[in-house]
């Protein structure tokens, strides 16, 4: 549309683009690139991890990664989009994590809130918040929200395999970074509560899935990050339409098939992952007798600043 009207103007004087860019300003009207779409344009992409290949290479992480290290023996899944090397989806980060038997992890806190999807653990596995001593069991919704201190101790005799969320891409693009290790490096414990408000426990998660379907987790405790437990019987399913929220989703119990945009269709078993970024449209249907899933998403920040999807209204 502009083209027509160029035609018509003078010429530009020389050199005129370049003085404007030593001056680091750029023309309005001569974009490199339009910076404004009519819907998203999302850059990450839907991706699937297996519980089953994490583990292992988890397992063999730990001949070379000691526990000096547990809080870092972690495996950040990578959403596989050109030049990336760690958001999972815009907002935030997944990572499958590992600690064994006598290992504690450093204490510390970070303006990320975080939160814990636990999938494997034995008897006598805690994670400390705020000197509050909190177990940890198969299942489980561990939340440390921006700014908690947090350590985590397995004094039990089974590894304990768990999945971590944070919204690191996120305070990472607001700038708002600070991270503290804490000064007596393992947090001591003041407190035993096992049943802390900050812990969902897993068995309570699927009673309320089994009365209603679907359960908003812990809402508001968090201001980032968005948690739904979501049940479905055999042959039950759900079709969601594109949306301006990105979703990660970890199977907790038996097996989904979910057809997403730009993947296909994927079966989803056990402590399995799947992202799937801002619009694109997704279904999932429930293939064993009772399936579960988490969906962690950015669905409140976007709610916060008041952004909606005006493309069917
Ligand atoms: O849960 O706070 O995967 O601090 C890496 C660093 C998780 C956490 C990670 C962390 C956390
Ligand atoms: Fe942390």
């Amino acid at each position: 549309m502009a083209e027509a009207n160029t035609q018509a103007l003078p010429p530009v004087p020389e050199g005129y683009f370049e003085a404007l860019a030593e001056k680091a300003l750029s023309p309005g009207w001569a974009k490199k690139k339009p910076q404004m779409w009519p819907t998203p344009r999302p850059k990450y992409v839907p991706a699937v991890w297996r519980y089953a290949a994490a583990r292992a290479a988890l397992d063999q992480a730990c001949d070379f990664v000691s526990p000096e290290f547990a809080e870092r023996r972690n495996l950040i899944m990578v959403n596989p989009i050109e030049g990336n090397i760690y958001p999972t989806s815009m907002n935030l980060v997944a990572a499958y994590q590992l600690v064994l038997p006598g290992e504690t992890a450093r204490s510390h806190r970070h303006s990320p809130n975080a939160l814990r999807l636990v999938l494997d653990a034995g008897d006598q596995t805690y994670t400390i918040v705020n000197g509050v001593k909190v177990d940890v069991a198969e299942g489980d919704v561990v939340l440390t929200p921006s700014w908690h201190w947090h350590g985590h101790s397995n004094f039990g005799s089974t590894p304990a395999f768990w999945i971590d969320f944070l919204d690191v891409p996120l305070v990472q693009n607001l700038e708002c970074m600070f991270f503290q290790d804490h000064p007596d490096r393992n947090e001591a414990s003041t407190a035993h509560e096992p049943d802390s408000k900050l812990r969902n426990k897993g068995s309570n998660l699927t009673t309320r899935m089994r009365e209603s379907g679907t359960v908003e987790i812990s809402p508001g405790w968090v201001n980032t990050i968005g948690l739904h437990a979501i049940g479905l019987r055999q042959g039950q399913s759900q079709q969601h339409l594109a949306r301006i929220d990105s979703s990660i989703f970890a199977v907790t119990a038996g097996t989904v098939r979910m057809q997403v945009d730009k993947l296909g269709l994927v079966e989803l078993s056990r402590g399995d992952v799947i992202v799937v970024p801002c619009w694109h449209a997704y279904s999932i249907e429930g293939l064993s007798e009772w399936s579960q899933l988490v969906r962690v998403t950015d669905e409140p920040v976007m709610k916060a600043l008041g952004f909606v999807d005006v493309s069917r209204v």
